[in-house]
């Protein structure tokens, strides 16, 4: 492909630019990239695309989504907009429990086709690899029901599907009150069986004062790290409990929201190299008046990711360049920061460093192609699309 390139592989160049770049793919991997006056002979006779004005990027990755959810919360919106609060909508028996009800009620059929519209749109700006959650179904049953739904997106659909259990999302209705039974049954026993059956690729967690504790995140991760999965967490988004500095002693790939992040924490996960995961679109949804601590995640190094959290109540957003735009004009990104928060450091969160997330030799060819003159212009559009090709392993889609 002759094209302008950001590798986002680091380099003396923002973004990894190279102006008039080449790209060779072979299969699913890319086997070189540079400027195009260095390209080897060996490549020459290579099935050339021309690119001209083009903006080549890697693939985008949304490492934070609950995608698969049966109904809506639309008219929660509506209360929330008259001043109802998300909290007491929660208390009234709405909130993430209203959503349980409408997955528990559906099929497996049924969240497969309703998420395949909200999977769609993302696809449509470039994105190649979608981190999807449990944590509706809240039984052992219908949280590997949700999983099987996800996994099966990426039988209909060219995409790479990551799955993370999150039975520890909220307690049960029917274990109201008896919240450690729930860990036990539910979140640690339900765990081992879907893994069993092969449907977790890491153990993630809500810790607030709202869900779970530092002591049964604990349990929960003692458990994860028996069955040598990775984990991640939901941390400091309602109020510090400590949850990133314990997703970081577990050595959790990332710790998510981070609103409430204190120095303490930060530290931790910068010693631990976990990935700090900023979620704007809750931010901007429930209208919270506290950003994570960007300058202190900038000045200790810690990779910042960005993603959509889409879900159906604290983030309806399905859409990750206006995620990486609501990161740069709320929390204060740089666009370059916005990029890598989309590919490099949400492929580190997804520990797949090593095979997405840069255009550089040996790595998967995962790769979108825009209609823009730089990369700059991805945060700064609103509700424009720019997207003009999609790769997907080295095959056009
Ligand atoms: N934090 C969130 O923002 C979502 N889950 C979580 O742990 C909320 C999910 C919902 O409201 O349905
Ligand atoms: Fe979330």
């Amino acid at each position: 492909m002759r094209c302008a390139i950001a590798t986002m592989a680091g380099g003396s160049e923002p973004f990894g630019w190279i102006p008039d770049g080449a790209l060779v793919t072979y299969g699913k991997t890319i086997v070189w990239v540079g400027p195009r006056s260095a390209l080897p002979a060996r490549y020459r006779d290579a099935k050339v695309v021309t690119l001209d004005g083009r903006t080549v990027t890697p693939a985008l990755i949304d490492c934070h989504t609950h995608l698969v959810y049966g109904g809506h919360r639309a008219h929660e919106f509506a209360m929330r907009l008259r001043g109802v609060s998300y909290e007491s909508i929660a208390r009234q028996g709405g909130g993430i429990l209203a959503t349980v009800q409408a997955t528990r009620a559906a099929s497996e059929d049924e969240l497969v086709a309703s998420a395949l519209p909200r999977l769609d749109a993302l696809l449509s700006e470039g994105v190649a690899t979608v981190e999807i959650k449990s944590g509706y179904g809240l039984n052992p049953g219908d949280e590997r029901k949700m999983l099987r739904a996800a996994r099966r997106l990426a039988t209909i659909r060219p995409v790479r599907i990551v799955t993370s259990w999150l039975a520890a999302h909220a307690t049960a209705p029917e274990y109201q009150g008896r919240t450690d039974a729930y860990l036990q049954d539910v979140v640690l026993d339900g765990l081992r069986a879907a893994h069993a059956e092969g449907l977790v690729d890491a153990v993630d967690g809500f810790c607030d004062s709202v869900a779970f504790g530092t002591s049964q995140i604990a349990r929960l991760f003692d458990v994860a790290t028996e069955l040598r999965l990775p984990t991640r967490l939901h941390a400091e988004q309602l109020s510090n409990l400590g949850g990133a500095k314990l997703a970081a002693s577990y050595g959790a790939l990332g710790a998510d929201h981070l609103e409430y992040l204190d120095e303490e924490g930060a530290r931790a996960m910068a010693a631990a190299g976990t990935v700090a995961v900023l979620l704007p679109g809750a931010y901007y949804t429930l209208r919270q008046s506290r950003k994570p601590p960007v300058a202190m995640l900038r000045a200790l190094g810690i990779p910042m990711a960005v993603g959509t959290d889409a879900n159906p109540g604290s983030s309806p957003l399905f859409s990750l360049l206006l995620a990486m735009n609501m990161a740069c004009t709320l929390f204060g990104l740089t666009p370059e920061e916005a990029l890598a928060g989309v590919t490099t450091a949400a492929a580190q969160a997804l520990g797949m460093g090593d095979r997405c997330g840069t255009l550089s030799g040996g790595k998967r060819a995962d790769i979108a192609v825009w209609d823009v003159e730089h990369p700059t212009e991805l945060p700064y559009h609103m509700g424009l699309n720019p997207l003009a090709m999609r790769v997907f392993g080295g095959v056009t889609c």
